[in-house]
């Protein structure tokens, strides 16, 4: 432990609070319940002690075990000088761990930072400075790669950080987590009691997420207790969560869509068995599904289309006890949504949602013509959407606009970003930059958007963030990263350069650079156009519309 760290400023400095009138309002509907995440579970884990809560790999973990071992958890980690309100970053893989560290973290009112596994220096230090994170929790290693060696280097950067903890073999300062997770000496009623005393306020903030960022760097979105818990408990009911639902958790946990959308939280607050599997390959996925009968499954477009090429090629029933497959992060093809239940047996459920809050879902019992062609619509009464023109103005059902929103879910600013966040709320509504049409029949069509970045699948790439990093090469003038189509993934990122006179530069180079600027690989381009000029706009600007038609024409052209 680094005794010489820095203190943190507390966390409620740089949050954006809702109207006290609308928080009261919100309370007296019910949409905020005033309980603390954790107390979720244990309700769950009241009625049902030996149920199974969760899958991972070869273990299992019941409720009884979950709960005591969460309190154990959250007890060690104030005992160890953890305290309410600090930020801690998680990177884990999707297993018992992660899931166990956070509801540790909600017990505790210690706020984890959800970082993915994919984050390398580059996000990771910017994070643990911005939060002011006093710990990070990590792997040993994942495949070939050294998370530990990542932590160390994360750890510093900055000079808040005091503890690391490592899955696996941790070295030198770093602390073991198994045994932080382990069940407790003393017996789990009195160890839940004394949790019970030091449970956090509801208002307080639960976790942040991270945006998929049209800045430079990702922002951190503080979720409450009391918003979050809504946000569960909205997107469970409309997607029929209860306790025989067994959940996939495939996309990467920390993302709000499989950790609450309903996803494996909302699972283990309803009595469910959380499954978590660290990849969405089919042979594996395929296998645990027919293993573990799992009912409901979440997915991006690019891994549906992986399953239903499986699922033709071998044939099967594996996927027999799958209900419900849920499919979001971008935008599903029509063509593909139309194949989902004839092909996989399973009924679609369309999901438009944003770390910021707002979650659109199609309902099951909806027509096919709604669930193949729309987005769905917002998942709870006090959700509030406007679809505006470029003046501003709603415009009517049918036409096209940007979308706004705000409720009880939608937290109205981001941390820290008093900057970004005057231009990104108006009057506290949210404008994601999403272009939608909103039918007569309430439901929305996600038609493209209106902010820079890459969506790769549903992984979001900020193309200011990377355009910042490509800056730093001496071989370039000017940069855009943009969007080419992708028939998988929907974008790929294309990097449109100018050079300095006599200069070359390739792709590969780029993309090393990249790599030891400490960025995460998805963010890497997977092409590079190099122009005599880049087209500007007549206020003389980089014209990415333009660019981005180029490349579309280009890549479409070569790939017929
Ligand atoms: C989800 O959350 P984020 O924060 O990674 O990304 C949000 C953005 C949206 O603003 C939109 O641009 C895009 O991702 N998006 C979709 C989409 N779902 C998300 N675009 C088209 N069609 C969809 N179905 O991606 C997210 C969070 C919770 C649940 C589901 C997705």
């Amino acid at each position: 432990m680094d005794t010489n760290a820095a203190i943190p400023r507390p966390i409620h400095d740089g949050l954006v609070p809702w109207p006290d009138d609308l928080a009261a309002e919100y309370r007296r509907r019910g949409y905020w319940a005033d309980r603390p995440l954790g107390e979720y579970v244990l309700t769950a884990a009241d009625r049902w002690p030996d149920k199974v809560a969760l899958v991972s790999g070869e273990g299992r973990l019941t409720y009884a075990e979950l709960v005591f071992r969460m309190d154990a958890a959250a007890e060690r980690l104030l005992d160890i000088g953890l305290r309410p309100g600090d930020r801690v970053i998680v990177q884990l893989p999707n297993d018992w761990q992660f899931v166990v560290f956070t509801l540790a973290c909600f017990r505790a009112g210690i706020v984890p930072v959800m970082a993915l596994p994919a984050h390398r220096s580059h996000e990771l230090t910017h994070m643990a400075l911005h939060a002011e994170a006093v710990a990070l929790v990590v792997p040993d290693r994942v495949k070939d790669y050294d998370h530990q060696a990542l932590a160390e280097h994360v750890a510093a950067s900055s000079p808040f950080v005091r503890w690391t903890f490592v899955s696996g073999e941790a070295r030198g300062d770093a602390l073991p987590l198994e045994p932080l997770l382990a069940v407790a000496d003393d017996d789990a009623a009195a160890t839940r009691s004394r949790m019970d005393g030091r449970a956090p306020h509801p208002d307080a903030v639960a976790c942040f997420l991270l945006s998929g960022g049209t800045t430079g760097m990702p922002k951190l979105i503080a979720r409450t207790h009391n918003d979050y818990a809504c946000n569960i408990r909205e997107t469970s009911a409309i997607s029929e969560v209860d306790e025989r639902t067994v959940y996939l958790g495939t996309l990467p946990a920390s993302h709000n869509f499989p950790l609450a959308c309903p996803g494996v939280l909302g699972t283990l607050f309803a009595g469910g068995t959380s499954v978590m599997l660290p990849s969405p390959e089919p042979v594996r996925a395929f296998t645990t599904i027919e293993r573990e009968r799992v009912t409901l499954a979440a997915a991006v477009p690019a891994v549906v289309q992986r399953w239903l090429e499986y699922r033709r090629d071998r044939g099967g029933d594996q996927l027999a006890s799958l209900r419900v497959l849920q499919v979001g992060g971008s935008r599903l093809p029509d063509e593909l949504a139309a194949r989902v239940q004839p092909e996989l047996g399973a009924r679609l459920q369309q999901v438009f949602g944003m770390a910021e809050g707002l979650i659109n879902m199609t309902r099951l019992d909806d027509p096919d013509e709604v669930i193949h062609a729309t987005q769905g619509r917002p998942v709870c009464d006090a959700d509030e959407v406007r679809v505006v023109g470029a003046d501003g103005a709603d415009v009517n059902d049918g036409d096209p606009g940007l979308i706004l929103t705000r409720g009880p879910y939608t937290p109205r600013g981001y941390f820290r970003a008093e900057e970004h966040n005057s231009r990104a709320f108006v009057d506290g509504w949210y404008g994601s930059g999403d272009v939608v049409v909103r039918r007569p029949d309430g439901n929305l069509v996600v038609l493209g958007r209106d902010k820079d970045i890459i969506n790769r699948g549903g992984e979001k790439i900020s193309a200011e963030e990377v355009e910042n990093v490509v800056y730093r090469l001496p071989e370039v003038d000017l940069v855009a990263a943009v969007a080419m189509p992708d028939p998988i993934l929907g974008e790929r990122l294309c990097l449109c350069v100018s050079l300095m006179p006599g200069r070359t530069l390739e792709l590969e180079r780029v993309r090393t650079f990249m790599v030891e600027a400490g960025l995460a690989s998805f963010k890497l381009p997977e092409r590079l156009d190099v122009l005599d000029d880049l087209p500007l706009t007549k206020v003389g600007k980089i014209d990415k519309r333009a660019l981005r038609e180029r490349v579309a024409a280009v890549v479409t052209g070569s790939s017929t």
